[in-house]
């Protein structure tokens, strides 16, 4: 599948620097910030700088080093944030059925609280 980047999605502004955003760590290829409606005590976003819509997207088109920053990225949130210990939960949620919002690759990571069963 083709994906087409619509470079008007609010992340897209985020990384230009148009819309503020409450930054937690910024590497090469990868920003995290936190959600402006946060669904637990910790809720962070992670992004890759790079025009990627979904994680298919970004794992066909990425580089290795856009790769291998972003995994790194999400870890390091997870350290900082100190969500290890309680436990967390990352969400990346990708098209219709996904119900995904924001047309921008995100991890969620999510912690802080018991999240409850996800699957049943
Ligand atoms: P989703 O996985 O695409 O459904 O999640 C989009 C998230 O982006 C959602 O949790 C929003 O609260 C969040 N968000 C944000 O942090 N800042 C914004 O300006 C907008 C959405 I619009």
């Amino acid at each position: 599948m083709a994906y087409a980047y619509d470079d008007q999605n609010i992340f897209a502004k985020i990384l230009r620097g148009e819309v503020p955003n409450d930054t937690v760590l910024e590497t090469d290829h990868s920003l995290a910030f936190r959600d402006i409606q946060p669904q637990a005590p910790t809720h962070v976003l992670v992004i890759p700088k790079g025009p990627y819509v979904c994680y298919d997207h970004f794992a066909q088109e990425a580089s290795d080093a856009e790769l291998l920053d972003y995994t790194r990225a999400v870890g390091e949130v997870c350290r900082m944030e100190g969500v290890a210990e309680g436990g967390f939960r990352m969400i990346a949620n990708a098209g219709r059925d996904g119900v995904q919002e924001v047309p921008h690759l995100h991890v969620h990571i999510l912690a802080g609280r018991n999240l409850g069963r996800m699957l049943q």
